[in-house]
């Protein structure tokens, strides 16, 4: 900088900052007569009695100053009171008496459950504290808000905290939905008669339960796809009239599952006002306090607030209202602020006289305003989420709220009632066990009619059928259009496209293509289908353009509630970027988590709205079962169906990309998943037949399962079928074609996918140069495969003097001499599967190891899955039968160049 330069701005400093000074000093005294105005007016608010409108006075101004056109930042927290004043609260519609009587049935069978099932079975576990905690909660809900299926429109969608589940089968009894030996076998399900599943599983109890939710954070992700997803039918003009409400509870210590929190902003950015989550603030999780420093509330308010919904916090129960009203000073505020949530758990476990101490005591002015109460009033005072009243407040706020979705924050505490067994313990999470002394305070705590004598067998108790409890209990259910949790699968069989669709599919193209590219066409061919094509919802998380399926993006459109509100800047080409109200596709951005939960909600829309959507989920295979794979079994539990599709499969195929994205054992986990079809299919025919086999099975004969499939990015001619292909393709197994006759041996290759082509390689080296004729297979299911022949196998031991069974593979192998090679672009364990029925044995060959960034060609050769190497085994597998010499193997390394030194891939 020049020196005359450097002095004026000097000088510039210097005259700026005189006038700042200046102006400071006027800016002082302007503002130290607004706090004085503040003062005074809090002092007027303190002085009648009104201080819980205290802290509602921040938000009036703020909101009062945006009105003028002034740019506020939100404040992420509100203090730790209810947000709902007291003035506000609606009239509570329901009979109070009868419903705390109910309830309290309710907690006994639900705890009655749990210290049986332990009786009979001890270690066979259950959880009693869990709905001790949020027993208002639901009750509230089933009494006042959850609406059931049995009227014209759909039933609300309710996503119930998984171990919570004897709070909903001590209700369904109560409601005489289910007997008492049902109860009974809670958590022995293989008893004689049933039993009842430990958690909500439509799996096990696919007429009761709906949506699966134990795993934590699995519920709230779904639910809010789940919720988007209802919108999504309302816009395509699926579903007309009176949206359900969906309705989530989330335990807070499940809150810290990334999945939890994870996709809140897409609630709010689609103003998901059909959505309400209730967190069931207990201030502990299994092992204790989930936030003993601070307070899990007020933490949660501002990462929600922040994400964008409505918060509603229900902290303290009517007992409380009168002390804040008192409060002059806003000193039972600053304490209500100080304490942390470790300290509000050992309230909750100490006696009143403890409170008085510690937490009153603390002030002396503030001790003065409980001088009115007992230990036992103040041991008593309810916390926020007990209390009916404030419950139902939320609730009413919550479902009345628009363009938001609402989270309610409820303070409860974990085994209430429970006393010295659990209530508030670190240990109750696991209490299992009352002995006589705490069921028959229990008993007596919630006024239940079972004698003295009875109450150490725990007996079931509901009221009889015509007591004013039960009929209470049934009119409202019945004026809330009937009972719930409850999956009533309603839907027809639906028609889908005939042979002429999938014909082109099965013949001979010459051109190069991949089976990405063929399934591309194939969706989009039946997007086009008048029948089906509406139902199909392709879901991607930003990876159209990868599997070339950007061209939908203008033929159906992307799903955006807001449509497009601006000029997307490829408008001018034929394929752009087109967002609309009504769009087909979920463009999920990135976001595997996500899709998949949106896969759930488009795959169950058969059982929760009685229409057959079918959901095609592309994206990157190495994300799929690896990533989110509890998603995936939650999907075989809710019984979804629809089409994963695990693009850019395998572990050469994928060149490249390397380790973090090569895939060699999707197929692996996929196994472990009971009905899950899973095909490696390697040419546009075996792809085309499994989609419309998919498509009979699950949407024309209703069958409740859902298919993986690998695509590949690798491109070569696809062949026509071989004549009669058709039944082994899709049993897992086929004869691709015959080896050369008059060779001197013979031997098969099992190949998968685009391995197929290294199978067809060798094959011709084989015969060519060692005298070797070989049959090539393809093998598409090896899981498939394996478990007809488990079926089999297990029949047999169990019949040993019946006609024996045959499996498949066992029928098609039973005539062929080894040996048998299997090659493919997965682990080894993979064709493993099935060596125990191949006679003579399987010889495998895969990709066990990490992967590398590398051409095709160099990593088949490094995971020793190219043609040489399987030469290499089939001629070393012939001659372990003795049927060439040992020289002869030796020879072939040397001839095709593979160096026996080289490293496994395994140990690298
Ligand atoms: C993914 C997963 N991890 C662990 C568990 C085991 N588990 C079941 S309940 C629970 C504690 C739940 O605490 P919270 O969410 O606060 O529910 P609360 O019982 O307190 O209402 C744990 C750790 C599980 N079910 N799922
Ligand atoms: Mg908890």
């Amino acid at each position: 900088m020049k020196q005359k330069d450097k002095r004026s701005t000097a000088e510039a400093e210097k005259r700026h900052g005189s006038s700042v000074d200046s102006n400071d000093k006027a800016d002082r005294s302007e503002t130290q007569k607004w706090l004085e105005s503040l003062e005074h007016l809090l002092a007027h608010i303190f002085k009648n009695g009104e201080s819980s409108q205290a802290a509602g006075l921040l938000d009036k101004l703020t909101n009062k100053l945006r009105d003028l056109g002034i740019h506020i930042p939100d404040a992420v927290t509100t203090p730790y009171v209810n947000t709902i004043p007291p003035e506000q609260e609606p009239p509570y519609p329901g009979d109070r008496d009868l419903e705390r009587k109910i309830k309290s049935f309710i907690r006994w069978n639900a705890m009655a459950m749990v210290v049986k099932a332990n009786r009979v079975s001890p270690g066979i576990g259950g959880h009693i504290s869990t709905y001790a905690s949020c027993a208002t909660l639901y009750e509230v809900g089933f009494n006042h808000f959850f609406r059931g299926g049995d009227g014209d429109r759909p039933a609300d969608f309710v996503y119930f905290q998984g171990h919570a589940s004897p709070g909903n089968y001590a209700r369904a009894y109560v409601e005489r939905r289910i007997d008492a030996k049902l109860l009974h076998n809670f958590r022995q399900e293989l008893a004689e008669g049933g039993g009842l599943s430990s958690y909500p599983h439509p799996y096990l109890m696919p007429t009761f339960w709906q949506f699966p939710s134990v795993s934590m954070g699995l519920a709230p992700i779904t639910s809010i796809y789940q919720a988007r997803f209802n919108r999504y039918l309302k816009a395509r003009d699926f579903i007309k009239g009176e949206e359900p409400k969906v309705w989530c509870f989330v335990g807070d210590g499940e809150i810290d599952e990334p999945e939890s929190l994870g996709a809140l902003t897409l609630a709010s950015r689609e103003n998901l006002d059909n959505l309400v989550w209730v967190v069931n603030c207990n201030l502990q999780r299994l092992d204790g306090p989930v936030r003993g420093n601070g307070k899990i509330i007020q933490e949660l308010e501002g990462a929600f607030r922040g994400a964008g919904w409505n918060v509603i916090k229900v902290i303290w129960g009517s007992d409380w209202d009168q002390l804040l009203a008192q409060d002059r000073k806003g000193l039972l505020l600053k304490r209500m602020e100080e304490a942390v949530d470790g300290d509000y758990q050992k309230y909750s476990v100490e006696p009143g006289s403890y409170t008085r101490k510690h937490f009153f005591g603390k002030y002396p002015e503030l001790l003065k305003l409980v001088n009115h109460l007992t230990d036992d009033d103040i041991r008593n005072l309810l916390r926020g989420g007990h209390d009916p009243k404030k419950v139902y407040t939320a609730y009413k706020t919550a479902v009345d709220h628009k363009d938001q979705p609402t989270v309610i924050l409820a303070k409860t505490i974990k085994g209430y009632g429970l006393g010295e067994a659990g209530e508030g313990r670190n240990i109750t999470h696991q209490q299992k066990k009352l002995n006589e002394k705490e069921l028959r305070e229990f008993k007596e705590r919630f006024g239940i009619p079972i004698s003295d004598e009875e109450v150490v067998e725990a007996p079931f108790y509901r009221p009889p059928v015509d007591s004013p409890e039960t009929k209470y209990l049934l009119e409202r259910r019945k004026s809330l259009s009937g009972f719930l949790p409850k999956r009533n699968v309603q839907i027809e069989s639906m028609e889908i496209p005939g042979p002429d669709t999938f014909a082109e599919f099965l013949k001979a193209n010459p051109l190069e293509a991949s089976t990405t590219m063929a399934f591309v066409r194939l969706l989009t061919k039946l997007l086009r289908d008048k029948q089906i094509g509406r139902n199909i919802v392709p879901i991607i998380p930003d990876e159209a353009r990868t599997f070339g399926l950007d061209a939908l993006f203008r033929q159906i459109g992307i799903y955006s509630p807001k449509g497009q509100l601006y000029e997307p800047v490829d408008r001018e080409t034929l394929l752009y970027y087109q967002e609309s109200k009504d769009g087909q596709i979920l463009e999920e951005g990135i976001t595997e988590a996500g899709s998949m939960s949106s896969f759930i909600a488009a795959g169950t829309a058969y059982a929760n709205f009685g229409i057959n959507m079918i959901p095609f989920f592309i994206y990157y295979s190495m994300f799929g079962f690896q990533r989110i794979g509890d998603l995936r079994w939650l999907a075989g539990d809710t019984r979804a169906k629809g089409f994963l599709l695990g693009a850019t499969a395998g572990r050469t195929t994928l060149n490249g990309e390397g380790l973090q994205h090569q895939d060699g054992h999707s197929h692996l986990i996929a196994s472990t998943i009971p009905n899950l079809v899973a095909y490696d299919a390697a040419f546009s025919y075996e792809i085309a037949l499994i989609v419309q086999d998919g498509m009979r099975r699950m949407y024309q004969d209703r069958e409740e399962i859902f298919y993986y499939l690998t695509l590949y990015n690798e491109n070569y001619p696809m062949p026509e079928m071989p004549a009669g292909a058709q039944k082994g393709i899709l049993k897992g197994l086929y004869r691709f074609n015959q080896g050369a006759i008059g060779k001197k041996y013979h031997a098969h290759i099992l190949g998968s996918g685009p391995i197929v082509r290294e199978a067809l390689r060798a094959q011709e080296i084989l015969q060519r140069q060692y005298d070797v004729s070989v049959d090539v297979w393809s093998a598409t299911s090896y899981k498939q495969l394996r478990t007809d022949a488990l079926n089999a196998q297990r029949w047999n031991r169990l019949h040993p003097t019946s006609e024996p069974k045959k499996s498949y593979l066992e029928t098609i192998l039973e005539k062929e001499e080894g040996p048998f090679i299997a090659v493919s672009d997965y682990m080894k364990i993979v064709p493993d599967q099935i060596a125990p029925w191949v006679p003579g044995g399987l010889t495998t060959l895969g990709t066990d190891g990490f992967g590398r960034s590398d051409d095709r060609m160099k990593l088949r050769r490094f995971f020793e899955v190219d043609a040489e190497l399987t030469v290499i085994a089939t001629l070393y597998a012939l001659s372990q039968k003795g049927l060439v010499q040992k020289e002869l193997v030796g020879k072939a390394i040397g001839d095709l160049q593979v160096n026996p030194e080289k490293v496994h891939s395994v140990l690298v």
